[in-house]
C-alpha cells in the first residue's frame, strides 16, 4: 500500500471498563506527544485493525483506537445488551477524559462516520477537525440498499450467498429474518447466519475483491461480534430519535474543519449518501474519488485520507 504509513505496533493498551456489563480495549500508537486523533472503526462491531494506525503520520499524531463494545478484544464478546450509539458516544468520552485530552481529532468511515457525527453533534466543542469516509447515516434508504435490495443488482453472485440461510418465506424482510437467527441459542445457526452476513459486506466493499478480508470475516468469531452488532443497529434504528436526526443537527458541527472522503463506486454506502451530507453542510471540503468503492484500502481512498490526516497534523 504505497499511499500508507509504515506498520507500526501501540506504544500502550489497555482495558477499560466502561459499565457494569462492558470493558472496552484501547490502543495508543505514534508518537505520544503528538496531536491526539480518535480513530472510530466500522461495522458497528467491526473491531481494529492495525492497517488502521498507518493513516497517520506517527511522528505528528497520537492515535487512539478502540475496540467498540461487544467487538474486537472488547467484553463480553458480541454483546448486544448496553450496546446502543449512545453508549459509544459516552465511551468516546469516557476514553477522553481518562487519557485527560481536552480535544482530538475524529476520523471514521462507515459506521465510524455514523458514529463521528453522533459524537460530535453531542459534543460539539470537543473534535477539532472531522475526517469522515464512505458516508453512512443509517437512513432506512441505505439500509435497503445494501441489505434487501439494490446492491444485489450488482453483486447477484455474491447476493446468491447472502440468501442462502433464509428460506423463501422469509426473504421479504432480510434484517428481520437474520435478527433472529443471528440471536438464535443455536449456535450453529448464529454462526451460520453471521458468516454469510458478514461475507456479503466483504464481498462488495471493493472494486477489486480480495482473498485476505473474505477470510477474515470467515473468522467465526470475528464474523458472529460483526453480523450480531451491525444488525442489532439496524433493527433499532440506530438508536435515533428521528431517521434524519444527523442531517437535521447538521448547524451544531459547521464549524467544525471538515473532510468528506467518497468512492463513486462504493456500493455499501452509496455516494447519495455523501452528497446529502455535503449538500446540508457545504462548508465541508467533499472529495470524490472517481475510481473507487466502500473500503478504506483503495489505493484512491487511501491517498485522499492520508493527504487530509497531513494537512491536519500540526496543532
Ligand atoms: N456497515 C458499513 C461499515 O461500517 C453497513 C463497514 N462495512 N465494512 C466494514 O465496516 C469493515 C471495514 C469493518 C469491514
Amino acid at each position: 500500500m504505497k499511499y500508507l504509513y509504515p506498520a507500526i505496533e501501540p506504544y500502550r493498551e489497555f482495558d477499560l471498563k466502561v459499565s457494569e456489563l462492558h470493558t472496552i480495549h484501547i490502543e495508543e500508537s505514534g508518537n505520544p506527544n503528538g496531536k491526539p486523533v480518535i480513530f472510530l472503526h466500522g461495522g458497528p462491531g467491526g473491531g481494529i485493525e492495525p492497517i488502521y494506525r498507518q493513516y497517520f503520520n506517527p511522528r505528528k499524531w497520537r492515535v487512539i483506537i478502540f475496540d467498540q463494545r461487544g467487538c474486537g478484544k472488547s467484553t463480553p464478546h458480541a454483546e448486544l445488551r448496553e450496546n446502543t450509539t449512545w453508549d459509544l458516544v459516552a465511551d468516546i468520552e469516557t476514553i477522553r477524559r481518562y487519557l485527560d485530552i481536552d480535544k482530538w481529532a475524529v476520523f471514521g468511515g462507515s459506521w465510524g462516520s455514523t458514529l463521528s457525527l453522533a459524537y460530535s453533534q453531542t459534543h460539539p466543542n470537543r473534535a477539532t477537525e472531522l475526517i469522515l469516509r464512505g458516508i453512512f447515516m443509517l437512513r432506512q434508504i441505505e439500509l435497503h440498499w445494501f441489505y434487501q435490495e439494490g446492491a444485489s443488482y450488482i453483486f447477484p453472485d455474491a447476493w446468491e450467498k447472502y440468501l442462502e440461510p433464509i428460506p423463501e418465506n422469509e426473504q421479504g424482510d432480510l434484517i428481520e429474518a437474520y435478527y433472529k437467527r443471528l440471536t438464535s441459542n443455536d449456535e450453529r445457526v448464529r454462526i451460520e447466519a453471521a458468516k454469510a452476513w458478514s461475507i456479503w459486506e466483504a464481498s462488495t466493499s471493493k472494486l477489486y475483491q480480495n482473498e485476505q478480508s473474505l477470510h477474515h470475516f470467515g473468522n467465526p468469531k470475528i464474523a458472529e461480534a460483526f453480523a450480531r452488532i451491525e444488525c442489532h443497529y439496524f433493527i433499532n434504528r440506530g438508536f435515533f430519535d428521528d431517521e434524519n436526526q444527523l442531517l437535521n443537527n447538521i448547524d451544531k458541527i459547521r464549524h467544525i474543519p471538515t473532510v468528506i472522503v467518497q468512492g463513486r463506486y462504493d456500493v455499501v454506502c452509496p455516494m447519495r449518501s455523501a452528497w446529502d451530507l455535503h449538500r446540508a453542510f457545504p462548508e465541508a471540503e467533499f472529495i470524490v474519488v472517481p475510481d473507487s468503492g466502500h473500503s478504506m484500502t483503495e489505493p484512491g481512498i487511501a491517498k485522499e485520507l492520508v493527504k487530509t490526516t497531513d494537512k491536519f497534523e500540526d496543532f
